[in-house]
């Protein structure tokens, strides 16, 4: 039976990738870097997973390879100054993504977040919309500077499994890039994928669902979508969808995904 909602952050919640390049380009002037990163360089440098290891491959493909302390130097200043442009500018919210948080309680379901981005980051993105105590929604909030392996590998998954205490098929991820597909998939939890902007040309055919994006009663789907016979996901359909896909009697082959993760130590 379906028990979480496990949230992405970059792509999913919101398009703040556009924000993050800004931010490195920037924090690149203050520390003196040569390095300029242009919306097609970055659409390029998204393939490397994490905002660190980013700056560290542009620098050895540009011969300017620098100690790892300098790199996590340049890391601190561009996720204070992406801090600071969040703040001053904000990030709109994907459709329906607001909404189905909101609708989560209602229908009985946990909330979590599994993001390759640093923690810092989420501040600026989370209190604007949900309040000051929007840390109380989600009972596991798992970040890529807390787990030993990014996305694409399962590690920020299975740590939020590990922490709700639930097995992978009590779950479903949101994720819009095909690194968070498939570190979902790996830790066995089913996907609903929503293209962003920035991956646009991603393959997320791993996804067990391919939306537009969640939808809003404003923001309609062009078409009813056949996993959900509506034009935008509620958490109720969600949940319905999720019943007749994954609670037929277990067999065999999903006996690990139906295995919870020991309770949190
Ligand atoms: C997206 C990422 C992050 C951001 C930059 O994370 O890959 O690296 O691009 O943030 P997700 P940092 O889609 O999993 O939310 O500089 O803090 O890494
Ligand atoms: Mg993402």
């Amino acid at each position: 039976m379906l028990e979480a909602l496990i949230f992405d952050v970059d792509g999913t919640v919101a398009e703040t990738e556009g924000l993050h390049r800004r931010a490195f380009n920037l924090a690149f002037e203050r520390h003196g870097v040569g390095l300029r990163w242009d919306e097609r360089e970055y659409r390029r440098l998204l393939r490397v997973h994490g905002g660190k290891e980013r700056i560290a491959r542009s620098l050895a493909e540009h011969e300017e390879p620098r100690p790892p302390p300098e790199v996590a130097a340049i890391h601190a200043t561009k996720t204070r100054i992406y801090e600071e442009l969040l703040e001053a500018e904000g990030a709109p919210w994907r459709p329906g993504v607001h909404r189905l948080m909101a609708e989560a309680p209602r229908a009985g379901l946990r909330l979590a977040i599994a993001t390759t981005t640093s923690e810092a980051n989420l501040e600026p993105l989370f209190a604007p919309v949900l309040g000051a105590g929007w840390r109380r929604r989600f009972e596991a909030i798992v970040t890529g500077d807390q787990v030993a392996r990014k996305k694409p590998a399962p590690d920020v998954y299975l740590e939020a499994l590990r922490r709700l205490h639930l097995a992978p098929l009590e779950a479903v991820a949101f994720e819009d890039s095909r690194a968070g597909v498939e570190a979902a998939r790996a830790a066995g939890i089913p996907v609903v994928a929503m293209p962003s902007r920035w991956l646009a040309g991603d393959d997320l055919s791993g996804a067990d669902i391919v939306l537009e994006h969640l939808g809003d009663a404003g923001a309609l789907w062009a078409e009813s979508h056949p996993a959900v016979n509506n034009r935008w996901l509620s958490a109720r359909q969600l949940a319905a969808w999720h019943a007749r896909r994954f609670d037929a009697a277990p067999d065999r082959s999903t006996h690990a995904r139906r295995t919870r993760c020991p309770p949190p130590a």
